[in-house]
């Protein structure tokens, strides 16, 4: 299984972006294309058939040492056996998450600051920052972030720090030059035709990092 301080390229589960395609084709191909985790993040399936998904990804994870992480939902991530869940702002605190969660993984979204320290502080296992550009995937996504934002906090954060909102092929070189080289990316790889071949672009631009 991969560590987190080795991620570079965060990976998701195709939610909205489905457009009549496979499921699980399409998270084959970003696993292929080279991506270090698959976070399980469908906001508009019903549990049971986000269960049946979470199921198979979890599987394809296995297989191939990608690590697999739930979106919100803690039940999930334990019946999932996930290597562990990502939390927003809204969802359960992680003082309540983690004595459920053990040893999992457990991160969490922040988009400011303070947000990053209360996640340090409060024993997350890395931390999810943006957006880092504007983004349409996310609704009512927070104020766009700087690059020295991000910079700041990979200074004073123990933990990994993953970069997120609206990178794509078009400007994730402004990231990686600055080296910020973990990321996560939904929507420029799940809108792409051949997932594979974009997955496998990006994540040569994090190597180089
Ligand atoms: N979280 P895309 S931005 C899920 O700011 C998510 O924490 C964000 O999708 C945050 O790569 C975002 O398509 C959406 O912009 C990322």
């Amino acid at each position: 299984m991969k560590s987190l301080q080795d991620v570079r390229l965060y990976c998701f589960s195709p939610g909205d972006f489905l457009m009549g395609r496979d499921p699980i084709e399409m998270v084959t191909a970003q696993i292929k294309g080279g991506a270090d985790v698959i976070q399980l993040r469908e906001k508009n399936l019903p549990k049971r058939e986000a269960l049946e998904l979470g199921l198979a990804i979890r599987d394809l994870a296995k297989q191939t040492g990608v690590l697999f992480i739930v979106n919100d939902e803690l039940d999930l991530a334990l019946i999932l056996e996930a290597d562990g869940v990502h939390l927003g702002q809204d969802d359960i605190p992680i003082k309540f998450a983690r004595p459920l969660l053990k040893d999992k993984i457990i991160g969490i979204s922040t988009h400011s600051l303070d947000q990053a320290q209360e996640a340090i502080d409060s024993g997350a296992d890395y931390i999810g920052i943006g957006p880092v550009f504007k983004t349409e995937t996310k609704i009512k996504a927070d104020p766009v972030i700087s690059i020295e934002l991000i910079l700041k906090v990979k200074g004073l954060s123990p933990v990994p720090v993953i970069a997120i909102g609206g990178i794509g092929e078009d400007n994730i070189d402004l990231l990686v030059d600055r080296g910020i080289k973990q990321v996560a990316i939904i929507s420029d790889i799940l809108c792409s035709k051949d997932i594979e071949a974009k997955t496998r672009a990006l994540k040569e631009k994090l190597k180089g990092a």
